[in-house]
């Protein structure tokens, strides 16, 4: 189910615009718009899940999906010494966008700080 007000959810369905690497039935990747490596994009499901804190045991497939996908465009995209995968969670955990994301970091350091 897609969220009406929620900025990932409009880029899912391309209503705001986005660098798209990548679109299935269940997940978008797209670039970050404020990258901290040379690399640097997000993996969303097109579901609308508020973060890691919300999903379930019955999310189990869609997070190793999304893991598996981080791995797969992450070499594609060249990280081949390397990179980082991150899911930043709630407000302690410093998310900004209350829409479950993977930040797929990698290429050359040193990185911007995040
Ligand atoms: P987080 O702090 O984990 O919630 O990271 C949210 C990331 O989303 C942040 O690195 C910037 C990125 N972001 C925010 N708004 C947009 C947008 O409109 N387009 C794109 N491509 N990225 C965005």
């Amino acid at each position: 189910m897609s969220n009406e007000d929620c900025l990932f959810c409009k880029i899912a369905r391309g209503e705001i615009p986005s660098k798209k690497i990548y679109e299935d039935e269940e997940l978008f990747a797209f670039y970050d718009i404020n990258p901290h490596a040379p690399v640097h994009f997000l993996i969303i499901p097109k579901r609308h899940i508020t973060s890691l804190a919300e999903t379930t045991s019955e999310d189990s497939a869609l997070l190793g999906k999304m893991l598996s996908l981080a791995r797969k465009l992450a070499l594609d995209l060249g990280c081949r010494n390397g990179f980082r995968v991150v899911i930043n969670t709630g407000r302690d955990g410093g998310q900004e966008v209350p829409h479950l994301h993977v930040h797929v970091l990698g290429g050359p350091r040193p990185w911007k700080q995040a």
